[in-house]
């Protein structure tokens, strides 16, 4: 048990290295909320997922801010006692908003094992010391650049490289970097462009020997997912229809995917991947540790969580340098084989280096306990 005396939100803006590009807009600076949570015992961190846009979910960092500002921040002050696992309870009075609640739940869970000098890693059961990465590359410009992308990220050794595709150039050019590397693990991102009518392009894709197509089709489905998994060969991987551990649970019973991405935050936080992974694992399904471009904060959590058990895939666990010139925390690097470090210090085991957070802030604003 612990009182938690003051919560931070700072909003931050870092440039990325290169443009990313998605079936649903591109982003040049990622911007995004991060909460330092002081308790009587420690201080925590934890970073929001969401974007500057309500594109990828209707969560956006503007939205995220009020929420937290108005209704998450003052539920956590409030209580006069907390543990991290009834962080969940307390933020149940407000409906979705899994995003903006991940913020806190990662942040408390984060100040609680720094008191108790556990890495979150440890917590979770991680059985492994280093995790695979692989990378994801956005829908570039031309084919031509793509496969200078793929080339390029190959070399530092990511273990699996994944396409952002869209209608119109999706089979050109996974079969430009198919032809290019015909070994490599490759798998295919829609971020939900296509509908069950595009089944076509999808049967094309089945000729590439992809690891796996993620969320080819609406962003809340599961039942014509069900209905694509059963026309085509490759695996169907569900990332934004997949809200929670139920909701992977009904998935893989409705055969709408055989694969499950898992992003903390997407889920509403540490506490609720660790059921996905669970649910998962009990249904015999792999999942992987998915990204959204993540500064070191988020990148440690991610970490942590891709060293548990069912996570049998390389994840979007890349490198601090594949995003941004200068991240928040001391850079991750990937090792030559395609490998990271799981952190092994107490909770997420990273922080902010000072000067850079103080740099990036666009926005600061501090809550105390009355
Ligand atoms: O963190 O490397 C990363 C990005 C991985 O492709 C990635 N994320 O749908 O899986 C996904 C996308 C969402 C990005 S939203 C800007
Ligand atoms: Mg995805």
């Amino acid at each position: 048990m612990t009182r938690v005396r003051m919560v931070e939100l700072r909003l931050v803006g870092l440039p990325l290295v290169r443009p990313f590009r998605t079936s649903f807009g591109e982003m040049t600076e990622k911007a995004c909320v991060i909460a330092r949570v002081e308790t009587d015992d420690a201080v925590g961190w934890g970073e929001c997922v969401a974007g500057a846009e309500p594109d990828f979910s209707e969560e956006w960092n503007e939205g995220a801010w009020l929420v937290l500002r108005d209704l998450l921040v003052p539920a956590l002050l409030e209580v006069d006692t907390v543990r991290a696992e009834d962080v969940e309870r307390v933020f149940a009075f407000v409906r979705g908003h899994p995003m903006a609640k991940a913020t806190l739940v990662n942040a408390v869970l984060d100040a609680e094992l720094r008191a108790l000098g556990r890495s979150l890693a440890a917590h979770l059961g991680a059985e492994r010391e280093r995790v695979e990465c692989g990378v994801s590359v956005g829908i570039a410009t031309s084919t031509p650049a793509l496969l200078e992308q793929v080339a390029g990220y190959l070399e530092e050794g990511y273990r699996r490289i994944k396409l952002k595709i869209e209608p119109g150039t999706d089979v050109e050019r996974v079969a430009a970097v198919r032809g290019a590397h015909p070994d490599i693990l490759l798998s295919v991102d829609a971020n939900a462009a296509y509908t069950l009518s595009d089944a076509e392009v999808f049967r094309a894709l089945d000729a590439f020997g992809l690891l796996m197509v993620e969320q080819p089709l609406h962003h809340q489905d599961l039942v014509q997912h069900a209905a694509l998994q059963r026309q085509i060969a490759t695996d169907v991987c569900l990332d934004e229809s997949i809200r929670s551990a139920a909701d992977a649970e009904a998935a893989i019973g409705l055969g709408a995917c055989r694969i499950v991405n898992i992003k903390q935050g997407r889920v509403g936080g540490v506490p609720e991947a660790r059921r996905v992974h669970d649910v998962t694992a009990g249904l015999g399904v792999p999942v992987w540790c998915g990204g959204m471009l993540e500064t070191g904060i988020g990148r440690a959590t991610n970490l942590a969580l891709a060293a548990m058990p069912n996570f049998r895939l390389p994840g979007d666990t890349s490198s601090s340098r594949r995003y941004f010139p200068d991240d928040l925390t001391q850079p991750f690097e990937l090792a030559p084989d395609g490998t990271m470090a799981v952190p092994t210090g107490p909770g997420i085991g990273a922080a902010p280096r000072p000067d850079r957070l103080e740099a990036c802030t666009l926005r600061l604003e501090r809550f105390q306990k009355e």
